[in-house]
């Protein structure tokens, strides 16, 4: 069989791209995930013939046919056509990788540009437009979190038919910016002058990123975002500049991030796949469709979960958890080209569940009480737009998952029925550090859409494959 996939690389039509930022120096990240509609995708999948017409399709539709054999070779393919064909202003005064030395195998891995003395960073935020002033966020104020999570809600990510909108809670925004070490400068604001209004955001936290052998000290981007009615301003430039300044007053050079637009220049692009919970109500919001020769019917039964999990043993994390599952996630992480760096405290905050936010399960050994896997997810609903009867989609996303003695495939699944029995409509998992069989396996569908993620300020020679990254931003 041929398998043809086509990779939407700008706008992917349903495709929710979610930022998260992280960014030293101006990076910020942004990340994106798509949360489409698998079949959609699926269908594109199976038949060469259609897709010679997206073959020619010229490059303002950034549509490339592969054949999977060369996932690389594709997206070098098509940061070309980008790079001929698209100019990035900001990015290309960034030191961040261009487009223009990615064949380049003279240039060292590694830092872009060395550090310059703190005395040298600029010590006066960026000048915004006259009307408008920063504001450092205290996410522990309840009102300043809810005016942070009205303009999230009202303005962040939405697909591109805009059926479907990120709704991050207050306690998730909160967790999210409040990890071990967070600086608040680095959650930064925009207000208007005279009415105090809330129009603009972007933040940073701290984390140790190991990049093949090297431990970096980084900042993640995240959260960039500028109210609907002041896009297209060259606003986010300047959120990326004052972001990237703020994270230099720390020393910290680096940063790491992910967008659903392709900028330069990707150290990996991944695809998000959706595990379909609840059909039925993805299939009334549009987010899926029903499959060609299929029925409702059939679908629910396709799609049916035991009413519990299976392995024995499959609990909720706990506290006294967290140095075996740090040991585990250390253990783990290590076979991956580029992944978080994480400590007891780190784990303590990231993994241990925390209710509406973060869930997380333990296999604990019945006989030697040994904990020997751990799966967990995040919960990330999105406001479903105009739609009569359904008004939020329940997402849960894979977030960490490390199986050492259960079978991967077993412990996946119980992570699905552990998320129907809390309701989530969709499950959705970035195709990062597991292969695509177990996601085929689990009946996942791929979304149309791509994840791009990036470093700032730190160069890596070979694009890498989604397997050998070993992070998940939020
Ligand atoms: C992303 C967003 C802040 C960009 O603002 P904008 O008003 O559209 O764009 P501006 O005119 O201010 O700036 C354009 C520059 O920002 C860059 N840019 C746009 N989106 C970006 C992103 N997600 N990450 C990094 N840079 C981005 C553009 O590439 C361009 O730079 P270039 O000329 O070097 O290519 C805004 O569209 C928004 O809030 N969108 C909804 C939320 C969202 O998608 N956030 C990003 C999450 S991944
Ligand atoms: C692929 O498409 C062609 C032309 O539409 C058709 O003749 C052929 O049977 C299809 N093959 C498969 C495997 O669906
Ligand atoms: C590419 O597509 C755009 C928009 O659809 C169109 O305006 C343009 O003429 C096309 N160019 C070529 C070379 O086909
Ligand atoms: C798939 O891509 C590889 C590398 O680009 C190429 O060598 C091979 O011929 C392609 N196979 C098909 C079936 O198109
Ligand atoms: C976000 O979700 C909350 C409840 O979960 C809902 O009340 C609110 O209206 C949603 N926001 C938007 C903008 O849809
Ligand atoms: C098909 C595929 O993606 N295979 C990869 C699975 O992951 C291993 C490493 O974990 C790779 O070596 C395979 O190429």
């Amino acid at each position: 069989m041929i398998l043809m996939c086509i990779y939407l690389l700008r706008f992917s039509a349903r495709a929710i791209f979610r930022c998260s930022p992280s960014s030293d120096f101006g990076l910020f990240a942004v990340r994106s995930e798509l949360y489409l509609s698998p079949i959609a995708s699926v269908t594109m999948a199976e038949n060469g013939s259609g897709n010679d017409d997206a073959k020619h399709q010229n490059t303002s539709n950034l549509e490339i046919v592969n054949n999977e054999s060369s996932i690389d070779e594709l997206s070098r393919e098509v940061q070309e056509t980008l790079s001929l064909s698209q100019r990035h202003k900001f990015w290309e005064t960034q030191p961040v990788g261009q487009f223009k030395d990615l064949h380049d195998a003279n240039l060292p891995e590694g830092p872009i540009e060395p550090p310059t003395p703190i005395s040298e960073v600029k010590q006066e935020p960026y000048n915004l437009p006259n009307l408008y002033e920063w504001v450092t966020c205290d996410m522990n104020s309840e009102d300043t979190c809810a005016e942070v999570y009205n303009l999230l809600s009202n303005n962040y990510v939405e697909d591109d038919e805009n059926m479907f909108r990120f709704n991050y809670s207050k306690e998730f925004l909160r967790w999210a910016l409040h990890p071990p070490g967070y600086y608040k400068t680095w959650h930064i604001g925009v207000r208007v002058k005279s009415s105090k209004k809330l129009v603009a955001f972007i933040t940073g936290i701290p984390a140790r990123m190991r990049v093949r052998s090297e431990i970096v000290s980084m900042a993640e981007v995240n959260f960039l975002c500028v109210h609907k009615k002041l896009r297209s301003k060259r606003l986010a430039p300047v959120m990326i500049k004052e972001v990237t300044r703020r994270v230099h007053l720390e020393n910290i050079w680096q940063a790491a991030y992910t967008a659903g637009v392709v900028l330069p220049t990707p150290i990996t692009s991944c695809q998000y796949w959706h595990r379909s919970l609840n059909p039925k109500k993805l299939i009334d919001v549009g987010f899926s469709r029903l499959g060609p020769r299929m029925t409702m019917s059939r679908t629910l039964k396709l799609y049916k979960l035991p009413d519990s999990p299976v392995t024995p043993g499959f609990r909720k994390m706990e506290l006294r958890d967290v140095p075996a599952v740090t040991r585990l996630l250390r253990a783990y992480l290590l076979q991956f080209a580029v992944a978080p760096d994480l400590d007891e405290l780190d784990v303590e905050h990231w993994i241990l569940p925390k209710e509406d936010v973060v869930d997380s399960f333990v296999v604990e050994s019945p006989e030697s009480h040994e904990i020997t896997d751990f799966c967990s997810f995040y919960t990330l609903p999105s406001s479903i737009l105009g739609h009569p009867t359904h008004s939020i989609l329940k997402a849960a996303y894979s977030y960490y998952i490390v199986a050492t003695k259960t079978p991967l495939v077993q412990l996946m699944n119980d992570a699905l029925i552990a998320a129907k029995q809390k309701d989530f409509d969709v499950f959705n998992a970035l195709d990062v550090m597991h292969n695509e069989t177990f996601l085929k396996e689990l009946k996942y569908g791929p979304g149309d859409g791509k994840l791009h993620y990036y470093l700032y300020n730190y160069r890596i020679k070979n694009i890498l494959r989604p397997w050998e990254l070993g992070l998940v931003l939020l």
